[in-house]
């Protein structure tokens, strides 16, 4: 598995973050909840400096909330300001602006001490592909709120969106690159989506899926695809032919198109079919 980031393009948009931080209060890491681990940067803390930062578990409809709030435990004892969110449904939103708004107050105060009155917080949300980023800012947005006008950003064309009254994002978020060089996280990665789907071994990441799901989920396994407990194969293979066979996914001839069948289970766990998920647990 590999995933194609080169250093030219990691330190481009190391560059671009960090001038851009330069304009805001509050970084916003946006991790997936599923997999707060191996969907974080690994150079976050130094990216964002000494900027306050709230972490947000996005996705929390998709993950396991007894793991969440382990998750959320385990930042907070880091100190680090911690929320869950489900950018999808909006829930977790004024949570998430309270906190950011909490975290910049210091900062603000400073402003206010000097005379400057009233200036907006202003926060970026960070956070690698597919995390949901763009889904966050449309929700923090809604439908009411206007885009703030004509003060520029760093890059042409960006600007600053206002959410409620004490708070400004910057419309475009900082694109993160994930851990490369670990096949597990790679593995993690690919199977909740972020990495595309055309640039790993699809076909290992559904084995090594099914792996776990028969080994700690054989339940939801059995419920959803109608197998028998006792007569799960061991083997990853015969497993994904068996759900194959169940759902239909047959070629002429009665063979098992196993490209569908892998289709079917990739979407069924990503879309919370198979029940929810986390695959990284806090040490
Ligand atoms: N179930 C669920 N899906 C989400 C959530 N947030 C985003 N998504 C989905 O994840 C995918 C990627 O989201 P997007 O906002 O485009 O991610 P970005 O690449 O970080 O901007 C989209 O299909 C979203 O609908 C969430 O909280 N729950
Ligand atoms: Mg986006």
């Amino acid at each position: 598995m590999h995933i194609h980031w080169f250093p030219g393009h990691m330190a481009k948009a190391q560059r671009m973050i960090t001038k851009q931080l330069s304009l805001i209060d509050v970084v916003i890491e946006l991790l997936d909840a599923r997999i707060p681990i191996s969907s974080a940067n690994p150079m976050i803390a130094e990216i964002a400096g000494d900027k306050p930062r709230v972490v947000a578990l996005n996705k929390a409809d998709l993950a396991e909330t007894a793991q969440t709030i382990l998750w959320i435990n385990h930042f907070r004892s880091q100190g680090l300001t911690t929320v869950s969110i489900d950018a999808a449904s909006g829930k977790g939103m004024k949570e998430l602006v309270n906190k950011v708004e909490q975290e910049a107050s210091e900062k603000i105060a400073k402003l206010t001490a000097k005379g400057i009155k009233g200036r907006p917080v202003r926060a970026m949300i960070l956070g690698i592909p597919n995390v949901g980023k763009s889904s966050l800012i449309n929700r923090l947005l809604g439908t009411a709120t206007a885009k703030t006008g004509d003060r520029p950003g760093v890059t042409r064309g960006q600007q600053w969106l206002k959410v409620g009254k004490n708070l400004e994002l910057l419309d475009t978020p900082g694109v993160l690159w994930p851990k490369m060089d670990d096949q597990e996280v790679a593995f993690k990665l690919a199977a909740t989506g972020a990495i595309k789907d055309d640039i790993y071994d699809m076909e290992k990441v559904i084995l090594r899926l099914l792996e776990i799901l028969r080994d700690n989920y054989s339940s939801r396994l059995c419920e959803r695809y109608k197998l028998t407990q006792e007569l799960l194969p061991e083997d990853a293979a015969e497993l994904l032919a068996l759900i194959g066979a169940k759902r239909g996914c047959l070629r002429s001839g009665g063979v098992v198109d196993e490209e569908k069948a892998r289709r079917i289970i990739l979407t069924d766990f990503r879309s919370g079919k198979l029940g929810q998920f986390t695959l990284d647990s806090p040490k």
